[in-house]
């Protein structure tokens, strides 16, 4: 059977991985900066393209090239670029993208530091942007302008969880000779590929799902054609912002089992956010896989499975919200997600902060908002975790407040 023929789940295992040296089965860390000519003809070859191999790591290295092919190949894409960062990778996407003058349609809830790089960097650089409700199709119509370039979402959108619809989205962009770009962090290639609805780049915070046990930063773009992909590596190659063999190999591992976690992230928060939906002292639970999220259809059609991630806001407010993430004990109070552990965080002062408040109202982040990226332990322990918790809520007599 041809690889490319695998199921999602054998890719995971095997994609980007060729025959090495030794016979080893799992990518060797070609940890080098530079790498050496055999004469000067052959090094002046490589730089003028007319021979393949490797000049220096910034440029290409083969543990990154690995990672990258394996991401394209379950992505469904032509070809990847391996970042030094998810905003590594967003704004190597801006910058290959858009010129002075240009306009970005962009998602109202995304992550905080993605409208901050549009609101100062790249408005230094005449680029404007506006952020609006994607997952309501009539803004987005009404929000391309003739020297709209690109359209930005993220679907789900962080942290408010609402579902884009990346096909309509796609249609609309492409009227308008925009590009469609969606930040795939959230969801993975295991539950939702993008570029099979039309999307024309995809990219991830490595440092999330893929990676998967919070031990490396990184980013990635994945493109559907050759043109596209030269004009993004000769960027990325300008800008720098290229990932390192190391973090390149500790990646490519944590995908291998990218499948398994994702099924056990998603039957996790099932459970744990049906729990929390009961619960008196819990006004409202963002997730979708509940039947009251607001686009819970539109999900069932663009994903594999609900994802690890569930918002939910207190009865007693922030308030409430800081007592039960000060008394959790299993689940980690800290920013990231997408890791085998539990993290709880509050994005209106932390991932979300430098949005600013109004912006934030704009997206719909409350105040009150509490983040969960759910882990893969075992859910008992979970939901013991946070029935303690929610208990010295309740002590605290916040609920009616
Ligand atoms: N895209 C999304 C959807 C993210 O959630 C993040 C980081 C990024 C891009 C940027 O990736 P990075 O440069 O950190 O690799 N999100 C974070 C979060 O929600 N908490 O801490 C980081």
């Amino acid at each position: 059977m041809e690889k490319n023929d695998s199921s999602f789940e054998t890719k995971c295992v095997h994609a980007g991985v060729g025959e090495y040296e030794f016979g080893a089965v799992v990518p060797p860390i070609y940890q080098t900066s530079t790498f050496k000519f055999s004469t000067v003809q052959q090094g002046a070859k490589l730089f003028a393209g007319e021979e393949k191999g490797y000049i220096y790591t910034r440029m290409a290295n083969p543990t990154v090239e690995a990672l990258e092919n394996c991401v394209a190949e379950l992505e469904g894409g032509f070809k990847a670029l391996g970042c030094a960062s998810g905003m590594a990778a967003i704004h190597t996407v801006f910058a290959t993208i858009t010129s002075a003058g240009d306009h970005v349609l962009c998602s109202s809830a995304v992550y905080g530091p993605t409208t901050t790089l549009l609101n100062t960097i790249l408005k230094k650089f005449g680029v404007e942007a506006d952020y609006i409700d994607t997952s309501n199709l009539e803004e987005v119509r009404k929000g391309i302008r003739p020297n709209t370039k690109l359209v930005y979402i993220e679907s789900p959108g962080n942290p408010t969880l609402y579902i884009s619809d990346i096909e309509e989205i796609s249609k609309i962009a492409h009227k308008n000779n925009a590009v469609t770009v969606v930040d795939n962090t959230f969801m993975s290639p295991a539950l939702q590929r993008p570029l099979e609805f039309g999307a024309d780049i995809v990219l991830h915070s490595l440092t999330k799902f893929l990676n998967g046990h919070a031990d490396v930063v990184g980013g990635v773009i994945v493109v559907k054609d050759e043109e596209t992909y030269k004009n993004f590596r000769k960027t990325l190659n300008q800008l720098g912002g290229v990932i390192d063999p190391f973090n390149s190999f500790l990646v490519h591992r944590g995908i291998k089992t990218l499948s398994i976690r994702m099924q056990r992230h998603c039957e996790n928060s099932q459970v744990i956010a049906e729990f929390l939906e009961k619960h008196n002292l819990i006004k409202k639970v963002i997730y979708p896989g509940l039947k009251s999220h607001p686009q819970y259809n539109l999900g069932l059609k663009q994903h594999n499975g609900h994802g690890g991630m569930i918002t939910f806001e207190m009865a007693g407010g922030f308030e409430a919200g800081q007592i039960l993430m000060n008394s959790v004990k299993l689940c980690q109070l800290a920013v990231s997600l997408g890791g085998v552990e539990t993290l709880i965080q509050h994005p209106a002062s932390m991932t979300h902060f430098s949005m600013g408040k109004e912006a934030r109202a704009a997206g719909g982040i409350t105040e009150g908002l509490v983040r969960f990226s759910i882990g893969i332990e075992n859910v008992n322990d979970i939901i013991k975790d946070l029935e303690q918790a929610l208990q010295r809520v309740e002590k605290a007599n916040l609920s009616e407040t």
